[in-house]
């Protein structure tokens, strides 16, 4: 029988809607600053998400003739300047946790469940979400972040997952990953964790089938309630999403 004594979380989308307001307006930022004409506008930077990683994400964007050809220097250079400017973004608050992230973290926490990231982010943008978003304490909280680059492969692939669990000495069977894509569904699947998934406006149409429960956010007690979008282990009262729910995820 399975329990609940990790929870993996995502970062961007799941945790905060990083991504439109957040990610893409620094990128933006970056390539201004360095002069150069692209800009993602929402709609192809969704599209773009399905390429994990900002490094990678530019790089594919220069293989489609959509930027110039540059070093993989100039483009860890980019990135590095875009990273700084997104951390700008996250220290003016704009961008708030989403609705029952905290009380899910805070329940979780006071239950004595291990708590950690992983991330395809750069940990600088990680550590910018936490400090402003959370909260400092959380850098004692979490007992891993695994984020960015510590990983040769990323998400869609299992290994921040592995490395994560690794570092915390946690199994898979005893371990829930909370997701917002296809890719990081894909990858927490891959690496043989339940997986709940909270989606946004740039995942919700994507494919989640297998996913363990799949919601339009945790939603908050004194909230107006969920969409639930798959709910294969037949959870009732889905009104936000709580400990006892995702107990129930793992089989408890
Ligand atoms: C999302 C990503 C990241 C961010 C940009 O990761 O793919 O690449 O879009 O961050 P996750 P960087 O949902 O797994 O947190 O530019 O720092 O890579
Ligand atoms: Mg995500």
């Amino acid at each position: 029988m399975r329990k609940l004594k990790c929870m993996l979380w995502d970062v961007d989308g799941t945790l905060a809607d990083t991504e439109r307001d957040g990610h893409r307006v620094a990128f933006n930022l970056a390539f201004e600053a360095a002069r150069l004409d692209r800009r993602w506008d929402e709609e192809s930077y969704g599209e773009l998400l399905h390429v994990t990683g900002g490094k990678e994400r530019i790089r594919f964007d220069i293989e489609h003739g959509d930027m110039p050809d540059m070093s993989d220097e100039n483009v860890a250079e980019l990135h590095a300047s875009k990273t700084r400017l997104y951390q700008r973004l996250i220290a003016e608050g704009r961008i708030p946790l989403r609705s029952g992230v905290r009380r899910l973290l805070e329940s979780a926490r006071d239950a004595g469940i291990t708590l950690g990231v992983a991330t395809t982010t750069t940990p600088a943008a990680l550590d910018a979400l936490i400090e402003h978003a959370l909260g400092r304490e959380w850098f004692e909280i979490f007992s891993v972040l695994a984020a960015g680059d510590i990983v040769l492969a990323k998400k869609p692939a299992p290994d921040i997952y592995l490395y994560a669990m690794e570092q915390l000495g946690v199994i898979a069977e005893e371990t829930l990953a909370l997701e917002d894509s296809g890719n990081g569904w894909k990858a927490a699947q891959a690496a043989g964790l339940k997986c709940v998934v909270t989606v946004n406006g740039y995942t919700r149409n994507q494919d989640f089938s297998g996913a363990d429960l799949v919601v339009s956010g945790f939603g908050e007690i004194a909230g107006e309630g969920i969409e639930v979008l798959a709910n294969p282990h037949r959870i009732t009262e889905l009104h936000h999403v709580d400990l006892p729910h995702l107990r129930k995820v793992m089989g408890v």
